[in-house]
């Protein structure tokens, strides 16, 4: 056999087939892939490189190869079995073939009711197809070297042989269908955090990811972790100082399902638990993880009152305060998984919260018997955090007397908009009185508040709750945006839709930025998932010709308005540089930043904010290292920035 068509005989029939499920892919790929934006673009990778996945997890491949080519092509590389190449006996075609071109029923983001299944084997092939410009998928059996070509989804030929081999392994190279993508710009970042994760979860498994885009920029990371889970709650705590060396690792099989978790605890005062389902991130939780915190906040008390750690009249540890300065991974492995929820982030099988529950708390019951040190060592931090807890409530009571938090005691520099409606109203957070005061002149009053923020910035890291409440710089924030803090956050209550953050566009800006985000990462996360949390966006120039000018965001854009006013010739433009919100008039304010109709604002997202966290972290943190090499790489940036 050379050269020969693997194929079968009912070709026409198949091929109607074909081209129905593929046309119902690209007229509605939000489907299939959750959205035409820049996280479905990213989702093509992941349903290849998921295949890949599944193939080294079944034991028959211990290296996946990732590449971003130019021109934003995609390649996969695998050394596994090699998608089957025989006929497949339904169908009268390749099987691989089948694989890349026929739609498999129910797509992972359908709407409907049905069950969404996470690791279905080579579901997302032929949607990745679908959506490619063209897609290129090449076979090795060990024999031979199989070869397929298709564009948008069809192909003219069929699978056949183009040479020999004693290698076996799948690699697919595809681009993405600028038709159908708004962006298909790849982001390494983004490639990378997602394929590091899959990397932990599949403990063993080798991925080496490579962007060969710009020859200046090459970047490469092997990701290989033979601790799986135990080696991604150390990536995470890196930065961090730990209670106990050594990540407590458990694991448990039971009726085909596996659950394992892995917990270390750091001296910060806030958690950071990620959940997964079938290697699938359980952004919004679920069972699993209930089972999680219901087994930890128990086995915390019951140890505690066996060994008089907690007295016969001291309160219960919560489950906020046992949850203090832990990081914590919780998979679980199931035959099937059902996901609910608007955005299916939510794990819904009733099973899976026993089998995390009871093996979590037999499991850590065991570890804090045979370690008692270490046991007594995350003990006090939570007996600690319950203490802060009780005086953050007493700080609060007082605040609330003092203040009147309840009866709508506003912060004396808040300068209220009249109208009440928060679907209409917006906050402008601002740094400085100078700045405040132009804001304030150039507003819309009926539905625009300022608040312009003074003092001394509290440094959250290394502050509880209870700090807070006595800040002088954050507490006028909490008061002004009305909706609480922490575990009496109440959304429904915030008196704002839009708060956003106004600062300078240069070294310090971004230094209250960072700032403010940490603090609302931590103490109103909510108000960021629910996206009410936003920058403003000054322009950096005002380029000016007689009575023509243009505000420009960037240098290019300054570069472009001058080409443009001077027009060729030795005319003088004016370039302003604004070093700040504060040298611009109330008029120019709300011209270029404030007015809705003509601005732009950018709304922040969790990771954003996460990012914020982490870079928070290392600046503001005990540790000596990672600051210093953070301001290494970073030398631009931090160039000027006081810490
Ligand atoms: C670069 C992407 O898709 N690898 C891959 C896919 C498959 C297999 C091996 C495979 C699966 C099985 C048996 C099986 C797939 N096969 C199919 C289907 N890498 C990549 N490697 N033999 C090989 O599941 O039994 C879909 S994916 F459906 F054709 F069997």
């Amino acid at each position: 056999m050379s050269n020969q068509p693997v194929n079968g005989s009912h070709y026409d029939a198949d091929q109607i087939q074909v081209l129905e499920g593929l046309e119902a892919v690209r007229k509605r790929p939000g489907m299939y892939i959750g959205s035409t934006g820049i996280n479905g673009l990213h989702h093509l990778v992941y349903e290849i490189v998921d295949n890949a996945i599944d193939e080294a997890m079944a034991g028959f491949c211990d290296q996946i190869q990732v590449d971003i080519l130019e021109n934003n092509v995609i390649r996969v590389i695998d050394n596994g079995r090699g998608i089957p190449v025989g006929i497949h006996p339904k169908e009268g075609i390749s099987a691989a073939t089948v694989a890349y071109t026929i739609l498999h029923a129910g797509g992972k983001f359908g709407g409907g009711g049905y069950k969404v299944s996470g690791g279905l084997h080579g579901v997302g092939a032929s949607v990745v197809n679908a959506l490619s410009e063209w897609l290129e998928l090449t076979v090795y059996d060990g024999k031979h070297i199989y070869f397929q070509h298709f564009d948008r989804g069809h192909y003219s030929e069929a699978l056949k042989i183009i040479g020999d081999t004693d290698k076996t392994g799948t690699t697919v190279v595809f681009r993405p269908d600028e038709e159908i993508f708004e962006d298909i710009n790849f982001v390494y970042d983004t490639l990378l955090t997602r394929l590091r994760e899959q990397a932990f979860l599949n403990a063993g498994i080798k991925i080496i990811f490579t962007d060969h885009r710009d020859p200046e920029n090459f970047q490469q990371e092997v990701l290989h972790y033979e601790g799986g889970i135990k080696s991604f709650v150390q990536f995470l705590n890196q930065n961090k100082d730990v209670i106990h060396p050594e990540p407590i690792y458990l694991y448990k099989e039971e009726n085909g399902a596996t659950a394992e978790v892995a917990i270390q605890y750091n001296n910060s005062y806030y958690e950071v638990i990620k959940s997964f389902a079938n290697d699938i991130h359980t952004v919004d939780g679920g069972t699993h993880e209930t089972g999680f915190k219901n087994a930890l906040t128990r086995v915390f008390n019951d140890y505690g009152r066996r060994h008089k750690l907690l007295k016969d009249n001291d309160q219960n540890l919560s489950g906020d305060d046992v949850r203090e300065g832990i990081t914590a991974i919780i998979s679980v492995k199931l035959t099937e998984c059902e996901f609910e929820g608007q955005t299916k982030g939510k794990l819904g099988n009733t099973e899976a919260r026993p089998l995390v529950e009871n093996m979590v708390y037999s499991g850590l019951d065991t570890y804090f018997e045979e370690n008692p040190v270490i046991a007594k060592m995350i003990f006090e931090k939570a007996i600690g955090a319950q203490r802060a807890r009780e005086a953050a409530r007493k700080a609060r009571d007082l605040t609330r007397r003092k203040s009147a938090l309840d009866s709508g005691g506003l912060p004396g520099k808040l300068a209220d908009c009249t109208s009440k409606d928060n679907t209409l109203t917006e906050i402008f957070i601002v740094e400085g009185d100078s700045a405040g005061g132009s804001a304030k002149d150039g507003r819309d009053r009926r539905f625009q508040a300022i608040l312009p923020l003074w003092g001394k910035m509290l440094n959250v890291e290394k502050a509880r709750l209870d700090k807070v409440y006595s800040n002088e710089k954050l507490m006028p924030v909490v008061l002004a945006l009305g909706c609480g803090i922490g575990e009496d956050l109440d959304v429904s209550k915030l008196r704002y839709g839009k708060v956003i953050i106004m600062a300078d566009a240069d070294v310090d800006g971004s230094h209250i930025r960072t700032l403010l985000l940490t603090f609302f990462f931590r103490y109103m996360r909510p108000l960021i998932e629910q996206g009410h949390i936003y920058f403003a966006q000054p322009p950096l120039f005002r380029v000016g010709r007689g009575k023509k000018f243009y505000y420009a965001f960037s240098e290019k854009e300054r570069d472009k308005y001058i080409a443009e006013l001077s027009n060729g010739s030795d005319a003088k433009v004016d370039v302003q540089r604004y070093k700040g919100l504060g040298e611009m008039d109330p008029v120019q304010l709300w011209e270029t930043t404030m007015d809705p109709s003509n601005r732009t604002i950018v709304r922040v997202n969790l990771e954003d904010a996460a990012q914020a966290d982490t870079t928070f972290t290392i600046l503001m943190g005990d540790k000596v290292e990672p600051r210093k090499e953070f301001i290494e790489r970073n030398a631009r940036f931090a160039r000027n920035l006081d810490i």
